[in-house]
């Protein structure tokens, strides 16, 4: 609702919809009606709009797309509508997040006062829709077309200094906000308000619209990836130069074009499943939730090793606020990563954030901290070493967390005497900019611990995910079939580019062979090595080619391995790159590396589609996703997508890759597709479809309902 109350001459309007303030209907109501009180009470001469509580609006009731309540009148235009045509002054006093429907709100009123600690902006392309109660009209006119594609198309939030320098507030008030607005409302009290209307405005430099436009489109497209939104979000704000009626008749057009599209509601789940997340609960054992488990206090962490993902790791955890005690044995490279550090950390709170960290060179200094996260290379003897050295030297209660990408914690766990207190928390790199944590629990793990794994995620503004002890847990999991398939389309024809492209072109910010000359394709070469799959040499004796174990198995990776190609740090791996240059050049010593390997196999080059390219990569790793969902070892397939979107790159709009074989392909046709891959390549194992798709498909049932309940 929006409380209404008067000051003397000041109607004062307060929404009250915790726990963001959006509009959802009855909020819309409440303005209209305190608006029209306000204007027939001629005591009252001005009108201040605030948010109670903790903001301003954040913007429309995302909750209420799709379902009647969001049509249900008024709606947000209308209640605009109304603030813009007020006979009297309207003033929006903004706290916390002006956002979206918010924001618009604001920017419907006469004048804007702001807090400084205020931010605001028009997040909606994020939601896979446009700032549609106006924002894409009044927002040019205040700022220019240049800034208003900007802050749109990015989402971005601006802060109230920035927003006064752009003339979107006129003024920014210190002290009691409630107290500021009205006095200050007071103060334009009889004022005439034509003036004032944003809507009456024209924007600057109106006759160089089409030219920023042209300008921004290339970028705009690249950075979209796919998403239809930030380009719809373009051509409302180019109506901008049009009369202000014509331009909202064309908004609502465009925002009718983007609502009823099928990645609206993709980027919408996505908004929530990054929150449900945090509601938890044990994929094994749902009555172990975020609810019933306690998480201890965290206050001082202990890193292992000051490698990129340990020193990462520190980044993080300082910039939090915690205490970290960053251990390295080699005094060179704990040096080095000090250096980088205090160079990362941001030039206001280095210092102070610095204070917060030791480093040691010894384990007994690990000995009070609460947790300790291991971040030594992924080797496993390596790893049980160090988790037998923290397990005598910590207290009885530091949890033992590993940040291993995929392997046994049970494993790690047994060599200590606190299995309970032995958690995996997988940091992605770069760990203090990717926002995914996957947490894993092992037999053994308490629910004390999970809970303190989860709690620190949120701690140090990560997205975590709990997920179940297996090979590569969920991520990486997924992952090994999407770049087995990607090797399979380079012995059939593709090149690495055009696996590359296809895989780009369908929203990843880099496809498979442009990633692995990023991360270094020596990584998956020494797990294959240490998994006995390969040697550094070739082919362990006695083994066929193109089969480990049973399992189909392209040794072209290894092949360029042991080239010594392993990827940009070499200047060379699936591309070649020129001195100082992250450009990915296709080369020819790989491309006919690839010809002799398949002239010497006896495979037929042939010409493969884009289609089929994100087919073969894309099919089998959400089969996979089936497969985890089976055995458990993830809750809800929303923690998977949260995974993909928030580690692996999955392209936003789509929704992530369980929902998007769900909504978007449709689960027969994915297993139609399976099954029509997995016939023309029986041995490719990752394509026989998982029993639980075959199982969905053939009784019906939707992945959400295999979820577990959140509002436990
Ligand atoms: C729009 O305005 C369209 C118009 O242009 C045109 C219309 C015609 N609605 O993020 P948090 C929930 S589109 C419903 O954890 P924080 C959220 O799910 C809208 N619910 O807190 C969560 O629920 P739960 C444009 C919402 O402090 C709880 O509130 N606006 C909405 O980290 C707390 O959220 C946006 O896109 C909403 N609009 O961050 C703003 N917003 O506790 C989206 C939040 O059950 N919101 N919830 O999980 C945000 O960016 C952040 O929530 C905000 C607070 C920065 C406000």
């Amino acid at each position: 609702m929006a409380e209404y109350s008067t000051l003397g001459s000041v109607a004062v309007l307060q929404v009250n919809n915790p726990p963001v303030n959006s509009f959802s209907h009855h909020v819309r109501q409440a303005l209209v009606d305190g608006l029209e009180r306000a204007q027939r009470d001629p005591a009252v001469r001005s009108i201040v709009i605030m948010g109670k509580g903790r903001t301003f609006p954040a913007g429309a009731d995302i909750r209420e797309f799709g379902s009647g309540a969001a049509v249900k009148m008024p709606n947000l235009l209308m209640v605009l509508q109304a603030v813009d045509t007020c006979q009297k002054p309207v003033v929006s006093a903004i706290h916390g997040t002006a956002l979206g429907g918010g924001f618009e709100l604001a920017l419907a009123s006469h004048y804007r006062l702001a807090v400084p600690s205020a931010r605001m902006g028009l997040p909606e392309v994020h939601l896979g829709i446009l700032p549609g109660a106006g924002g894409t009209q009044r927002l040019p006119r205040v700022v220019g077309v240049k800034t208003a594609i900007q802050m749109i198309t990015s989402g971005q939030h601006i802060k109230a200094q920035q927003a006064l320098s752009l003339g979107i507030v006129d003024k920014i008030v210190q002290g009691d906000l409630l107290k500021e607005a009205v006095s200050f409302a007071r103060s334009v009290e009889g004022r005439p308000v034509e003036d004032r209307r944003i809507s009456q405005k024209t924007v600057p430099e109106a006759d160089k619209v089409d030219e920023v436009v042209e300008a921004a489109r290339k970028t705009i497209l690249r950075k979209a990836r796919g998403a239809i939104a930030p380009m719809t979000c373009v051509q409302a704000i180019q109506a901008s130069v049009l009369p202000f009626e014509a331009g909202m008749a064309r908004e609502a057009e465009l925002m009718a074009f983007l609502m009823t599209s099928w990645q609206a509601p993709a980027q919408q789940y996505a908004f929530f499943s990054e929150r449900e997340v945090r509601r938890w609960s044990h994929p094994r054992d749902k009555r172990i939730n975020f609810k019933t488990a306690k998480p201890r206090v965290v206050k001082s962490v202990g890193v292992v090793g000051a490698g990129t993902m340990g020193m990462g790791i520190t980044i993080n955890l300082l910039q939090a606020g915690l205490k970290v005690v960053m251990l390295e044995v080699n005094k060179k490279q704990l040096d080095k990563a000090v250096n980088t550090i205090k160079k990362t950390l941001s030039q206001k709170s280095a210092s102070q954030k610095m204070s917060q960290l030791t480093t040691a060179m010894d384990y007994s200094q690990l000995r009070d901290v609460d947790i300790v996260i291991e971040a030594v290379f992924e080797n496993m003897r390596l790893k049980k070493e160090v988790f037998r050295k923290l397990d005598a030297v910590t207290k009885p209660q530091t949890i033992l967390a590993s940040n291993t990408s995929g392997l046994n914690i049970d494993e790690i766990a047994a060599v200590t005497k606190r299995p309970d207190k032995v958690v995996g928390t997988h940091f992605f790199a770069p760990a203090n900019v990717m926002r995914l944590l996957e947490n894993i629990y092992g037999r053994q793990t308490s629910p004390e611990t999970v809970a303190t794994a989860m709690q620190l995620g949120v701690t140090i503004g990560k997205v975590g995910v709990l997920v179940g002890n297996c090979p590569g847990f969920v991520g990486n999991r997924m992952l090994g079939s999407y770049t087995a398939e990607a090797v399979f389309l380079l012995e059939e024809g593709a090149e690495p580019q055009d696996v590359d492209r296809a895989i780009e072109e369908f929203g990843f910010p880099m496809g498979p062979f442009r990633m692995g000359d990023l991360s270094g394709t020596d990584i998956g070469w020494k797990g294959r090595i240490a998994k006995g799959l390969t040697t550094e040499h070739g082919p362990p004796p006695a083994t066929p080619a193109l089969y480990r174990r049973g399992n189909r198995y392209c040794p072209l990776p290894d092949m360029l391995c042991m080239k010594g190609r392993l990827g940009q740090k070499t200047g060379a791996g699936w591309y070649r790159y020129e001195p100082g240059s992250r450009t990915a050049l296709p080369d020819p010593v790989v491309l006919q590396m690839i010809q002799d390997y398949r002239q010497e196999h006896g495979f037929k080059k042939r010409t493969i589609s884009s289609q089929e390219i994100v087919e073969r990569c894309l099919y089998p790793l959400i089969n996979e996703g089936f497969h985890i969902l089976d055995e458990g070892i993830a809750a809800r397939s929303l923690d998977i997508d949260v995974i993909y979107l928030f580690g692996y790159g999955w392209p936003r709009h789509t929704g992530g890759p369980m929902y998007y074989a769900e909504r978007v392909i449709g689960l027969e046709k994915l297993l139609c597709s399976l099954e029509t891959y997995s016939a023309r390549y029986p041995d490719h194992a990752h394509l026989q479809p998982s029993p639980l798709l075959r199982n969905m498909v053939a009784k019906g049932g939707s992945l959400a309902a295999l979820g577990t309940d959140s509002k436990l």
